[in-house]
């Protein structure tokens, strides 16, 4: 029953879910239909091997890790799930046989976008790699009902479009209501009599589990995401229906369901909205009441610890100490010391930034009307801990105010999980340090021990095999496919950059990726692109930390260039970007416009024609990335230097033969130290620059000032050029580049310029490029999310993979 169904069977099941699930014979299904009946047919296969994995995870007594994320940007899940259970070529085959294509089946399937960005999918590769290395991983989470919105542009500008993914039915997913759990908001604490404390919550809220398989790449590994949707608890609540009111009762029910009906769209700053924090408690509640029901099968719960362990995707989840602590605590009656000792060993904290607006603070009166018994219990945790630290350190009250959970009548959530965790990890080698040497350094002061570095990585499945097939099959033919599961065999191919041949192969797969790419671009924008031209490609959120206005300023002054002399030889660039903006981040949505309006103008000047595009497709999404990534030829990293906590975009072009054109931030550093630094294009003033040019009193105007091609290229934009001769409408962006230019974009424009003018120099000796891309794809297997597992499993989560049963 487990193994790989033959074509016929696995077309027998296809044709009997066709009529059973869609009710439709073959000869009238539309290919939504077909889509959903072979999601199905999969979905079968997957299920019967989780609960194998399962089965095989409880016999072995495994230590379970449970990953706890408020974000998962999964991607379409077909080809993946076709990928790693090795059912590829039988779907290909059993499909073909009933007239049917796979290619095109595989375009209906609409991706979940459970997440912002480089967080939540984060949380997807950890997944993917979590079942193909065989650990017992549960990953849990909200079942949004509108993932991250759909972008559109109106006139150059981003509106949003509710994400409604599940329109047409999620065939991915397993409802499980017989499963719900309760979760409590509000009420009242009193004295139990017993001594103990008793939460009273105002309103029960339900959650029904909705489970996702998470097929591990050839390991026979499944595994399970738990995602959590708000149920009210009654249909009405009685009492209200007694008394007649019948539009409360079903008001009540409508927002209790709220809570898990949209993902917040803000990536980086934290808003304290209620509604947030409802969501945060809801999931945590659920999934620790899950965890612990049914760990408590199988081991007494005093010993929990020794079989689970907790890791923390930021601070979203980290409310989960103290429900730890309340459920030991006031359920259970142990003591404090036991419960907080039995907590700690339990959870660990993963923090992504180093923004300090996107530090989660909630206001102390709103925490304590939603959760009233978990404000005491955060009380008496920092009670405790502001008495360790008057011991450590007697008299320096400043230090104690510095590092206190409550203060300023908010509750500062990173402090709680450091304090609460075995172990804290940054995501890249310079963020990590600068977490130990500035963010958090009173804490790494006072626990050295606690602090760690776990660098990101990328799942090699989706983003390079994947999203990649023809580089794969070329580097498969050269080095055979282990790869795939082991990326850092991917060092065999560094003799073949030296193979002309080989050389000549790989820059043909280059350009076809690029026509692929070039064909849906054109498509999206119009934009008339030549494929033979370098692509320039910088997707990512739109942050002003991420400078994508100083790549733009760049676009606009070689565009000025090309005007000067139409003549001129220029190298022609395809310059690509991919961006939302947080809806309600102004200054972003000021960036997008002028994108749109650079790329108005340039598309439409016949001086350039054929030499810059600018291609500006909406709505960047993981289905986007997989087809635009492989056409790279320059992956834009230019944040400024101690602002990215790690980007993960940047390890996937690398690893699809793009090189980088960086500053030193986040894991460029660690990407340029691999591939060498002859083969990074590294520009800009870097952490310690940056502070002392701030420190000397930072003056954009004077840059403005003092360098010509700054200068008209701010005029230009002010001017109104790229916004139909209107100066009103870009003027905040100019007022704010002139005044503030808090990311230092004029202060590192020139050395952009300079290093992308050793860029065009370098792409002019095409066969030495593609040397150069191949050596970048040799020496990134780092940077596989395998690799990241295993430094948790090995540093923080000491769990041993189970062997799935043949
Ligand atoms: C918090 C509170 C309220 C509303 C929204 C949020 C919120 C939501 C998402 C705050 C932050 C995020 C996401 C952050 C994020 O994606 N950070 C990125 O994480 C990547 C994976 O570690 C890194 O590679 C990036 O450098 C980092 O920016």
């Amino acid at each position: 029953m487990n193994g790989v169904p033959t074509v016929e069977q696995f077309r027998d099941r296809f044709v009997s879910n066709l009529r059973g699930h869609r009710g439709v014979e073959l000869s009238f299904a539309a290919p939504n239909d077909c889509y959903q009946a072979l999601a199905l047919t999969v979905r079968e296969h997957l299920t019967e091997q989780w609960l194998d994995s399962l089965q095989a995870q409880l016999e072995a007594r495994a230590r379970f890790v449970f990953y706890l994320s408020a974000e998962y940007l999964l991607g379409r899940q077909l080809d993946n799930a076709l990928l790693n259970t090795g059912l590829h070529e039988v779907a290909h085959e059993a499909l073909a046989g009933l007239g049917l294509s796979l290619d095109v089946l595989r375009e209906v399937e609409e991706e979940p976008g459970l997440g912002n960005g480089g967080l939540g999918r984060l949380a997807a590769c950890y997944l993917d790699s979590l079942a193909t290395l065989g650990v017992a991983a549960v990953g849990y989470g909200i079942r949004y009902d509108y993932g991250i919105f759909r972008q559109a542009f109106a006139d150059g500008w981003q509106v949003e479009q509710p994400d409604d993914w599940l329109r047409l039915g999620s065939p991915w997913e397993f409802p499980h209501p017989e499963l719900a759990v309760s979760v409590g908001f509000g009420g009242t604490v009193d004295d139990a009599g017993d001594g103990r404390r008793r939460w009273r919550p105002e309103t029960m809220v339900a959650g029904e589990p909705h489970n996702f398989m998470v097929p591990g790449f050839r390991s026979g590994t499944v595994n399970v995401l738990r995602l959590w949707r708000a149920r009210s608890m009654h249909a009405f609540d009685l009492e209200i229906f007694n008394d007649g009111d019948y539009v409360r009762a079903v008001h009540d029910k409508v927002m209790s369901e709220n809570i898990s009906k949209v993902l917040y769209p803000d990536d980086s700053t934290s808003q304290g909205k209620e509604l947030r924090l409802r969501q945060q408690y809801f999931f945590v509640a659920c999934s620790l009441a899950d965890l612990i029901a049914n760990l408590g099968r199988v081991t007494p719960i005093e010993r929990i610890a020794e079989r689970a362990v907790i890791q923390m995707n930021d601070t979203h989840p980290v409310i989960a100490v103290p429900e730890l602590m309340r459920i030991f605590v006031d359920d259970h009656g142990w003591d404090w010391d036991r419960a907080w000792a039995t907590t700690r060993a339990l959870c660990n904290y993963t923090c992504h930034t180093l923004l300090p607006e996107a530090l989660e603070t909630w206001p102390v009166d709103l925490l304590g009307r939603l959760l009233p018994r978990h404000l005491e219990i955060i009380g008496d945790i920092d009670r405790r801990f502001q008495d360790e630290l008057r011991r450590r350190y007697p008299g320096d009250d400043e230090r104690v105010r510095r590092m206190a959970i409550i203060a300023d009548g908010r509750v500062r959530m990173a402090h709680l999980a450091t304090v609460g965790s075995t172990m804290v990890n940054g995501v890249a080698a310079l963020h990590s340090e600068l977490l130990r040497n500035r963010t958090l350094s009173d804490f790494a002061e006072l626990w050295p021990e606690r602090f760690g570095n776990v660098t990101n990585g990328v799942t090699p499945r989706r983003f390079v095999r994947l999203a990649n097939p023809s580089m794969a099959r070329l580097i498969s033919e050269a080095i055979g496919d282990a790869w795939v599961g082991d990326l850092e065999r991917l060092r065999a191919l560094e003799p073949h950059a030296d193979d002309a041949s080989f050389r000549e192969a790989w820059r043909l797969v280059k350009r076809a990726n690029r026509e692929r790419a070039a064909g849906h671009l054109h498509d999206r924008t119009g934009a008339p692109i030549d494929p033979a031209a370098m692509a320039d490609v910088m997707v990512k959120r739109l942050h002003l930390y991420k400078r994508q206005l100083l790549k733009v300023l760049s676009v606009i002054a070689a565009y000025q260039r090309i005007k000067d002399d139409p003549a001129a030889d220029v190298v022609p660039r395809t310059v690509v970007f991919g961006a939302k903006a947080a809806p309600g981040y102004a200054m972003a949505k000021q960036v997008i416009r002028l994108i749109n309006g650079v790329a108005a103008v340039v598309n439409t000047d016949p001086d350039v024609a054929g030499r810059l595009v600018v291609a500006y497709p909406a709505n960047y999404n993981v289905t986007m990335a997989e087809w635009l990534i492989p056409g790279a030829d320059l992956s834009e990293q230019i944040s400024l230097a101690g602002k990215e906590a790690s980007g993960t975009g940047n390890m996937k072009f690398a690893l699809n033969g793009a090189l980088t054109i960086g500053t030193l931030d986040g894991a460029n550093v660690e990407i340029r130290d691999l591939v060498g630094p002859e083969h990074f294009f590294l520009f800009g003033l870097t952490v310690d620059e940056v502070q002392a040019r701030k420190a000397a009193g930072y003056a954009p105007r004077a840059v403005y000032e003092a360098e010509p091609a700054v200068r008209r290229a701010v005029d230009a934009i002010a001017a109104g050029t790229f916004s139909h001769g209107d100066p009103s409408v870009l003027r905040p962006l100019v007022d704010d580049l002139l005044g503030t230019d808090e990311f230092l974009v004029l202060a590192d424009f020139a050395a952009y310029e300079a290093c992308s003018a050793t860029v065009d120099a370098a792409w002019l000796d095409a066969d030495d490029w593609s040397r150069r891309s191949i050596l970048n794809v040799a020496r990134c297997g780092f940077f596989s999310s395998d690799r990241s597992v295993r430094d948790y499993l090995d540093r923080i989560w000491h769990a041993d993979p189970v062997p799935a049963r043949a």
